[in-house]
């Protein structure tokens, strides 16, 4: 990165008070805003955070009630998982490095570049911030992504034979659901993390967890630590006793509940 582009960062940091009431959210931009100059991010992604915030707003900016219980269950699923991969977008490289690093190392999972917007640059760039932030091994870089999910026409297409290929579990975040489609019709268990509970990857999921993917990851390798030694039974009842539909239908019952109240509260 060239010196200018650090000086343009560091007076943005700058222009932004710490009393402001916004300060995370302007910096978790700034960052975005950043991780796009450098490629890892495509400018698409900056309206697909954009869509996010919306939400979050909408939800109170913390992790509810329902989206605990996902994250419980998606917890037990990938203690069960026999082959669990993290599959890892611009967006998801940008937002939480090392945290994805930590999770992948708690459960036994590798981390995977999979990208709607693929070129080689990019993969080589996303694959840079995740060994910056610890990961030994990144696959889904350049020829390790030679398979090929055939039900799907997008660049996602492309995957690892040692990864999303066989991988019985994938946790994925941030993308458009024809993937999460194409992966539950292949038998796939699939965890999401959308902020949207309307959007096409959050119907068709296992598990979406309804919550901010940056407050999620770091929840999640918590829980997984928490739970490591509960017997399979146990893990086999908590997963099965949560129901996706039922949880994105009280994330909506919240989000329409605290609107109302808003709108008294006037
Ligand atoms: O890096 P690439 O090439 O794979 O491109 C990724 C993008 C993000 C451009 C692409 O997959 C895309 O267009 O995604 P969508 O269809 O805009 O979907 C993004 C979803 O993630 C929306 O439902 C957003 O509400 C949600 N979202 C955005 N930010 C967050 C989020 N969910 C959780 N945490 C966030 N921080």
């Amino acid at each position: 990165m060239d010196s200018s582009h650090d000086i343009k960062v560091w007076s943005i940091r700058n222009l932004i008070p710490d009393t402001h009431p916004r300060k995370d959210s302007l910096l978790v931009r700034e960052n975005l805003v950043k991780q796009m100059e450098t490629g890892a991010v495509v400018p698409q992604g900056l309206i697909a955070h954009g869509r996010g915030e919306c939400f979050d707003y909408l939800l109170g900016e913390r992790t509810n009630a329902f989206a605990e219980r996902s994250i419980e269950a998606a917890a037990a699923l990938l203690l069960l998982s026999s082959y669990p991969v993290i599959s890892v977008n611009g967006n998801m490289a940008a937002l939480a490095p090392k945290e994805l690093v930590e999770l992948s190392k708690e459960v036994h999972a590798p981390l995977e570049v999979n990208l709607f917007y693929r070129n080689e640059e990019r993969e080589k760039k996303i694959s840079e911030i995740l060994r910056d932030a610890g990961a030994s091994e990144v696959l889904g870089v350049g020829t390790d992504a030679s398979e090929t999910i055939q039900e799907l026409f997008s660049e996602r297409r492309k995957v690892s034979s040692r990864g999303i290929y066989k991988a019985d579990i994938i946790f994925l975040a941030m993308e458009d659901g024809d993937r999460t489609e194409a992966l539950i019709k292949l038998g796939k268990k699939v965890i999401a993390v959308d902020l949207n509970p309307l959007s096409r990857t959050s119907m068709a999921a296992s598990i979406t967890i309804v919550d901010n993917f940056i407050r999620v990851v770091p929840k999640l390798t918590t829980r997984v630590k928490e739970m490591k030694n509960m017997s399979k039974d146990e893990l086999q009842r908590i997963f099965q006793s949560f129901n996706n539909k039922d949880n994105l239908k009280e994330s909506l019952k919240f989000i329409s509940e605290r609107m109302s109240q808003l709108a008294l509260s006037l």
